[in-house]
Order: C-alpha cells, then sequence, then structure tokens
C-alpha cells in the first residue's frame, strides 16, 4: 500500500503497482482507510469508565493514571489465591502485524503467567487438518495460477475476500481455463464463474471423496506419486470404493449425480488443476475432514508436479516463523491453562479455578464477532471482571471496558506482516504520527510491563529488535534477507523457487512418515478417523434430527463485501454500501413462513435472536439462509446480530469455532 503525504496529514492511499501479487489495487475496504484513520469517532485518549458496565461512558484520563490502574488491577490479581491465570488476554486479527499482533504481547501476558489464549476463532480446523496431512501450511503459488486450466475455487468468496487473486484467476481464463465455485450461495465470485455448484453447507468431505471415487474409478490417479509421496493410497481407495459412490453422495450434499461425475471426470481429464479453498468452508463441525479430503484431490492425480496445479488454504507456513521463540513462549509458567477463544462466553460466565477476573482485548471485537453473543455479553457484563480494551473506536467490546485505551492504525506505526496468501514479507512503515494520544499495541505492553517492574529484557525491545529477532528467528525461506533490505524495498519475497512446488515429486514432506498422510494416525489419535471421510455438522439431520425438525435453516454469515469482519462497518461510506442488515432467503421458504420481501424477520434458534430485512432470493437454496456480517450490535436498530445464533460448539479438529454450522428458523415480524 502506498500512501501519499502532505503536511504531515496522509491524503492518498492506492496499491502498489510493483507488488508482483496485490498488482496495484486495494480491496473495497482498504481503500477507504483514509476515511476509517481520520474518523470523527477514533479513540484519541485513555478513558476510564464511569457509567454502569456496558454502558459506554468514560471520562477522559491521562496514560499516566489509566496504566497505574490497569497495574495496580493485575498485580493484585496476581498476588491473589487465584493467581495470574485469572488474567486472559483476548486477542486475534485487527493487525496481523508481527510487532503489534503478538510479539510484545505475547511476551508481556507468558511472563506474568496469564491464562494462555488458543487462538481458534477462524483457520485453526483447516490449519491443523493441513498440517497433519502436508507437515506444513504451504500451497500453490498462487502467482502461477495463471497455467491452470481447471479452476476450482471451493467455499471460498474471492472477489469479497480474496480480491488479489481474482487478476490471476482471470489470466487463466483468457488462456482458456474453466473456473468452477462451488459455494451453497451464488456468491458475486459465482457469478463471476463458468459454473456454480450449490452444495449444502458442511458436506465438502463427501464430495471430494465422491471425487476421489470417480478419480480411482476410471484410472486417473497418479500412480507414481501415489507411491512414491503418499501413505495410505490403497485404504483410500478401497474406501471410496465401497464408501462414496456419486449415487450415495449425492441425496449427502442435495447435488445431482450428474454434476459429481461430471466434476470427477473433469477433475481427472484436466491438465494442471489448481483448488482455492478459503477458511469459510470450515466453520463447519466436520471442517478439518473437509480440508483433509479436499487437500488431498491433487495428491491423487499428482497436480501437485504441474505449474499452476494443486491446492491452496494456506501459504503462511512457508514463510517458518518460529513463533514460539519471538513470543517467549519458554517463559510461561508450567501447567498453565488454555482457554479456547470461541468459547468466550463460557470462559466468562463458567469457567472457575480460577474464574477469569480480568480480561485484557486487543486487536479484537469479541463482543460481536464471538459466537453466542447473549453469553459473551452476559460475560462481559460481569461487574466482578476487570475489562481492559485497546481499540481505534468504541466498538461492542470497548462499550464494556472499565480501561479503554487508544492504539495506533497502520498508517501511525511501523511493523512486520507474513502473509498466508502470497508469498511477500512486508514492511509496513509509519506514515504519519500517532493520531491525539493513540500508542501502538507493543508500545502500551512494554509501558504496562515498566508500570508494573517486571525486569525482562524481552519486555523491553524496541519494535526494530523484535523485527530482527523476527528474522534471525526464522527459517531459510525468511532469514535470507536483511531487516534494511526489506525497509528499503517494503516487500521481499521469501527465499523459495520461483514458481514454488511445495509438494512435487521428491520434495520433502515434514509428517513423521515424511510423506503426504492420506492415511494419519495423528487425526486418529485426535479422536479422528485414520482414513479421510465425511463428518457431517453438529447441527444436521445426520447428527441431531430433532434439532433439525425444530430448526429446518441453515445460516451462514458471512462477511459483507464491505466489511472486514466486524472492522469497517462503523465508516460511513463502507456502512451506506452495506445497507442494513438483511436475511436471504428462498422464495419457498419465504412463502411457507408467509414473509414478504422487505418484511423485517426475527432469526431465532434455542441460543437467541437477531432481526434483518428480508431479501426473497434465488441466491441461496432452499433450506439455507445468509445473513451477511459482521455487524457491529451497537449500530443496528434492536443491538443484535447474526452470532446471537451462533453456537460455541468446536471443530473435529483443531478446536475451530462453527459459526456456519448453525440451524435456525426465521418469522415475519409483526
Ligand atoms: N458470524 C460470523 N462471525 C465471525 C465471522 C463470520 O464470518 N461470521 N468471521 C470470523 C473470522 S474469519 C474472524 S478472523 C474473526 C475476526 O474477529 P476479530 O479479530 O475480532 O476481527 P474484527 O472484527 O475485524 O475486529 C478487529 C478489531 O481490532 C481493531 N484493531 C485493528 N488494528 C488494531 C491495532 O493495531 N491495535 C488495536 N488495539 N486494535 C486494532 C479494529 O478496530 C477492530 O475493532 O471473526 C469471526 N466471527
Ligand atoms: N472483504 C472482506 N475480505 C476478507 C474478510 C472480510 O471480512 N471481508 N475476512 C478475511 C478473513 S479474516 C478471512 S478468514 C477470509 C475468509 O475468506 P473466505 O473463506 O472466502 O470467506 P467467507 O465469506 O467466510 O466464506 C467463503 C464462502 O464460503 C461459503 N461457505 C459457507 N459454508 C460452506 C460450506 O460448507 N461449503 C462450501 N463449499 N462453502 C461454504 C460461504 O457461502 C462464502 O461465500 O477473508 C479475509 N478477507
Ligand atoms: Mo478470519
Amino acid at each position: 500500500m502506498l500512501v501519499t503525504v502532505e503536511d504531515g496529514r496522509a491524503t492518498q492511499i492506492a496499491g502498489n503497482p510493483d507488488h508482483a501479487f496485490t498488482n496495484g489495487f486495494l480491496c473495497t475496504k482498504v481503500s477507504k482507510y483514509l476515511e476509517r484513520t481520520y474518523h470523527a469517532d477514533r479513540l484519541l485518549h485513555p478513558q476510564i469508565r464511569v457509567g454502569a458496565k456496558g454502558e459506554g461512558r468514560f471520562r477522559r484520563a491521562t496514560w499516566d493514571e489509566a496504566l497505574d490502574l490497569i497495574a495496580k488491577r493485575l498485580t493484585a490479581i496476581q498476588a491473589s489465591n487465584e493467581g495470574p491465570q485469572a488474567i486472559l488476554p483476548y486477542s486475534y486479527a485487527g493487525t496481523m502485524g508481527l510487532v503489534n499482533g503478538e510479539g510484545m504481547a505475547s511476551r508481556f501476558f507468558h511472563r506474568i503467567g496469564a491464562s494462555l489464549l488458543d487462538r481458534t476463532i477462524c483457520s485453526s480446523a483447516g490449519s491443523e487438518a493441513l498440517s497433519i496431512t502436508y507437515g506444513q501450511r504451504m500451497g500453490t503459488d498462487p502467482e502461477t495460477i495463471g497455467e491452470a486450466k481447471l479452476i476450482i475455487l471451493w467455499g471460498t468468496n474471492t472477489l469479497t475476500a480474496n480480491p488479489h487473486l481474482w487478476p490471476f484467476v482471470r489470466k487463466a481464463k483468457a488462456n482458456g481455463a474453466r473456473i468452477i465455485c462451488i459455494d451453497p450461495l451464488r456468491t458475486r465470485t459465482a457469478d463471476a464463474c463458468d459454473e456454480h455448484v450449490p452444495i449444502r453447507p458442511g458436506t465438502d468431505a463427501a464430495l471430494a471423496l465422491a471425487l476421489m471415487h470417480v478419480l480411482f474409478r476410471d484410472g486417473h490417479e497418479d500412480r507414481q506419486y501415489l507411491d512414491y509421496m503418499t501413505l495410505g493410497a490403497e485404504k483410500v481407495r478401497d474406501r471410496v470404493l465401497a464408501d462414496y459412490a456419486p449415487e450415495r453422495v449425492a441425496p449427502i450434499c442435495r447435488l445431482p449425480v450428474e454434476t459429481i461425475e461430471r466434476l470427477g471426470t473433469l477433475y481427472g481429464a484436466t491438465r494442471p488443476t489448481f483448488i482455492r479453498a478459503n477458511y469459510g468452508l470450515q466453520r463447519h463441525g466436520g471442517a478439518g475432514a473437509a480440508v483433509r479430503a479436499i487437500s488431498l484431490l491433487p495428491a491423487i492425480t499428482g497436480a501437485w508436479n504441474d505449474i499452476g496445479g494443486g491446492f491452496q488454504l494456506s501459504a503462511s507456513g512457508t514463510f517458518e516463523l518460529d513463533r514460539a521463540a519471538f513470543e517467549r513462549r519458554n517463559t510461561v509458567p508450567a501447567g498453565t491453562r488454555t482457554i479456547n477463544m470461541s468459547r468466550l462466553g463460557e470462559a466468562l460466565t463458567t469457567v472457575d479455578n480460577p474464574r477469569v477476573r480480568a480480561l485484557v482485548v486487543y486487536n479484537s471485537n469479541p463482543a460481536s464477532v464471538a459466537p453466542e453473543r447473549n453469553r459473551v455479553l452476559e460475560g462481559l457484563r460481569r461487574d466482578d471482571l476487570f475489562t481492559v480494551v485497546l481499540e481505534h473506536f468504541q466498538t461492542d467490546t470497548a462499550d464494556h471496558a472499565d480501561v479503554l485505551l487508544p492504539a495506533t492504525t497502520q498508517l501511525e506505526h511501523d511493523d512486520l506482516h507474513s502473509a498466508y496468501g502470497h508469498l511477500y514479507l512486508m514492511y509496513n512503515h509509519r506514515a504519519i504520527e500517532p493520531l491525539g494520544e493513540a500508542l501502538p499495541n507493543a508500545e502500551i505492553f512494554r509501558r504496562l510491563a515498566a508500570k508494573m517492574a517486571i525486569e525482562d529484557d524481552a519486555l523491553r525491545a524496541t519494535d526494530e529488535e523484535i523485527m530482527r529477532e523476527i528474522l534471525a528467528t526464522a527459517g531459510p525461506p525468511t532469514s535470507h534477507f536483511t531487516l534494511e533490505e526489506l525497509r528499503d524495498r517494503g516487500f521481499v519475497r521469501i527465499g523459495v523457487p520461483s514458481p514454488h512446488l511445495p509438494f512435487h515429486s521428491g520434495a520433502v514432506i515434514r509428517t513423521a512418515s515424511g510423506r503426504i498422510e492420506i492415511e494419519s494416525s495423528v487425526f486418529a489419535a485426535l479422536g479422528g478417523d485414520a482414513l479421510p471421510a465425511y463428518v457431517p455438522p453438529h447441527e444436521s439431520e445426520e447428527r441431531n434430527p430433532e434439532l433439525a425438525r425444530r430448526y429446518p435453516l441453515a445460516l451462514l454469515s458471512p462477511p459483507a463485501h464491505s466489511f472486514l469482519n466486524s472492522t469497517f462497518v462503523n465508516v460511513p461510506s463502507l456502512r451506506r454500501a452495506a445497507g442494513k442488515p438483511t436475511l436471504e432467503i428462498h422464495t419457498d421458504d419465504a412463502e411457507r413462513r408467509g414473509i414478504r420481501s422487505g418484511q423485517m424477520v426475527s432469526i431465532f434458534n434455542d441460543r437467541g435472536a437477531f432481526s434483518a430485512e428480508a431479501v426473497i432470493s434465488d441466491r441461496v437454496r432452499p433450506g439455507v439462509v445468509s445473513a451477511p456480517s459482521v455487524w457491529w450490535g451497537k449500530l443496528t436498530a434492536d443491538n443484535t446480530n447474526a452470532n446471537q445464533t451462533t453456537s460455541q460448539a468446536l471443530t473435529d479438529i483443531g478446536r475451530g469455532a462453527t459459526f456456519y454450522d448453525n440451524l435456525v428458523d426465521v418469522r415475519a415480524r409483526s
């Protein structure tokens, strides 16, 4: 991103035309980053609560007073019978900078002995499935996919969530590739593809295994690749031939047999084939099973050997960062407990020994984005919970703070960024001075550590020292250049060959067996199946028929085109573009309930309810409804959002959140 600064004020931002992946354009949201940065509601000073919990009334304070108060409260908790584990950090992806993400914050929380946070709210299921199967989170080099002749966009709304991939998809299309989108919703991405396959949510593993059935049945497998690179090929062959025939899978996925046959044949007969999956795919009970099965398709056909072929969920492992080292995981006291961020509601309301007494939130807005919102809010409203929030804005979460601290934006601090969709490490140069009294997260934790008189050099490290350590502790792809080079150039392609073929025949596979583990004892040890299998959604006819009768509609709540989860919801131009909370519902489902287009409806289940305007649409299939998200409750008419209905149940592998595994019903509001 290039920023133009005039007289100390950022006046323009644009994509960098020299960047080989982002190619000179910004996405819809980030192109409004100046509007967001200079928004009249930016938090500019530390504040201390004066109103009741959750009311959102504060008075201005100095940094000294605010940090004194936090230091005093945290020190008292540390010294109490309950001890430091009664302190819980809560953070995710507000900034994904390595310094202002966990670089300094983790050092602080590890050193004081706080409870550990299991960061599972987005990607852990798919990431773990990939790591178990392939040994590392790597995938096809996205810059090569213009060579592909078949591209499957599988559970990813590329034009919204990953628009920088699109020019490469277009290049492939111009070279004659067929582009297929597998998504229960007819998204704008689906519209732009040659074919849309409207699968029933949460059944992708079954589809992938049926495709494997066709591949093995018709002799499309690459024997050499399977023998040389994989473990368990014969067993999976037997299984898919016996159990996953297209006729059996069609009713599970609610797709025609013909579609599955045709997809399997096309995948088997075409070279190169590329599958792009993204994390939306894996917000279901059977997430790990789905990612595992899909990711194995190129291992069956040997597509990993083709330039432009393969699979990509995440390339983050290619960077070989050693987070444990630079986040100082060695200072975590033995026996420290871990709390799963996807069960925050439970953590704040029922977990004991010790009860959570202090919550420190940074880079996250759990009061909007965490599942089972009613429970989260109940927890945040506890009078005996001391809550600190580091933020740009007074979000739903910030309303519940005891101390609210102003943080800098990307424009106002330096940082390093790795990536999960491309292969460049980036230097984030500060472009402008911090607005008001805002401070970078790293500096806030540095000052807090000093206030608490913690003697530890790691907590005094400057941003630059942390950056040098990140590079020095990383593996070869990332340690082959200096911080100076990176700072000068802004971005550097990490040290992997170009094109990068991560799992070509002969590549080193970092699993215990040294092979791609189609059969996996690790999956089995974690309670899964040793062989790829379909695991139905928690909330489905297969696993809970009684619930499926009471709540017959599967609700998806993916991010709206102009929002980044709950970030940007308060930016006027983007909120105008999003309009208001809506629910897309199929004509049949609407008629049955007497719902008219434009009418307010209530979407509900046993966990809660939210309101939205009905949009009757053939973009959703019967039995599926969709609520573009993630709205701030406080910016809606009745202070609700889709997460009133989502559940705290976890994925099969990786302990992940299951936002899209969510049965509801809908009724017209009078
Ligand atoms: N229903 C439903 N729920 C979802 C999802 C969904 O699709 N549907 N998506 C899920 C996914 S994929 C994810 S990743 C999570 C995301 O959950 P979060 O990580 O909580 O992401 P955001 O909602 O973007 O909120 C990030 C907050 O960090 C703040 N922030 C940004 N930069 C900084 C900084 O430098 N310092 C500080 N202190 N704060 C900063 C922003 O102002 C913003 O309020 O939500 C999940 N929740
Ligand atoms: N504009 C924008 N860009 C973003 C984000 C954002 O909030 N806004 N968030 C960022 C983050 S944190 C993430 S994790 C990524 C997420 O990027 P994506 O994974 O692309 O995003 P989602 O919209 O969560 O899900 C993608 C699609 O999966 C579909 N889907 C849901 N369930 C299933 C299923 O069972 N099977 C299949 N095949 N499809 C299913 C949804 O209908 C949706 O269209 O995007 C990143 N980019
Ligand atoms: Mo995410």
